[in-house]
């Protein structure tokens, strides 16, 4: 029986992706700092699962990190799918005026956590037939936009990692793949905006954004596609976005 590791499963995309693939013929590991989030999404899950184990830790912190992995029983060790899903952006200023500690936190979280967590779960992956790591990555990590400097270059990471780690996994059976979404309305921009919620809102005034459950979708498709194939990369937007600075919104 499988099991699928996901980072990020509190909120938004990565909550979204526990419940589309939450399966009779599958357990799930659960993660993220916010213990009282997973115990309920265990709760709710687990009547349609095999089982599920939750773990609470942050994954900029190496030896949090290594620790689960320690942790995980033994009858949820054969992971076939590392979904590094845990991310966000902290702040949206300019270069000049941009807080080091917003700075630290992006490329802590983003990319040291995301090398951790391959780092350390590929022992879990090894030996697994169909084997993947699924990143998410971002629009930013394809292009760059006004006062996203550290953000979008934390994505443009991801983007590099997943192609570089697509090469040193090659030999060890294990497929690297990512999905970049555009706008998804998640608690993504209340995170940067330190808590502004009206504020995020109007990130997503005017127009469709995507939602959680879109990206679970795309997810769901490079998780069950055969094991012959390995989706590379999907990037995503809503229809009413071309590129970071291209979005058509209505006035009303
Ligand atoms: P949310 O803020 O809704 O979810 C972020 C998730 O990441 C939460 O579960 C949070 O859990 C977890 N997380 C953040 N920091 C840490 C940490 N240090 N240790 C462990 N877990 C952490 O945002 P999204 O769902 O939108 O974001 C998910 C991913 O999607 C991110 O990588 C983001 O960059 C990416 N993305 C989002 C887009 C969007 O428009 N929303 C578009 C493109 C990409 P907790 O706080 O409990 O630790
Ligand atoms: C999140 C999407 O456009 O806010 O990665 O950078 S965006």
């Amino acid at each position: 029986m499988e099991t699928i590791l996901i980072t990020g499963a509190t909120s938004g995309i990565g909550e979204a992706c526990a419940r589309r693939l939450v399966s009779k013929n599958r357990k799930l590991i659960l993660t993220g700092r916010r213990l009282d989030r997973l115990e309920k999404l265990s709760e709710e899950l687990l009547p349609l699962s095999a089982g599920i184990y939750i773990h609470s830790f942050d994954v900029r912190n190496r030896n949090e990190v290594i620790s689960f992995v320690e942790s995980i029983p033994a009858g949820f060790r054969n992971v076939r799918v590392l979904l590094n899903n845990a991310g966000l952006a902290s702040g949206l200023d300019p270069l000049q005026t941009g807080d080091p500690d917003d700075w630290d936190k992006m490329i802590d979280t983003n990319v040291k956590g995301l090398l951790y967590m391959s780092r350390y779960s590929i022992e879990l992956l090894r030996g697994n037939e169909g084997a993947q790591i699924i990143n998410i990555g971002s629009i930013a990590g394809k292009e760059v936009y006004p006062n996203g400097n550290v953000y979008c270059s934390t994505k443009h990471a991801v983007d590099a990692l997943t192609r570089s780690m697509r090469m040193d996994l090659l030999p060890l059976g294990i497929r690297v793949s990512s999905v970049c979404p555009g706008l998804v309305e998640t608690e993504f921009s209340i995170v940067r905006f330190h808590g502004d919620a009206e504020k995020a809102s109007q990130v997503y005034k005017g127009f469709e954004p995507l939602t959680g459950e879109d990206i679970a979708d795309a997810v769901q498709y490079m998780v069950e596609a055969p094991f012959r194939i390995n989706v590379a990369d999907i990037l995503i937007l809503p229809a009413a976005q071309a590129s970071s600075r291209d979005v058509t919104r209505n006035s009303g």
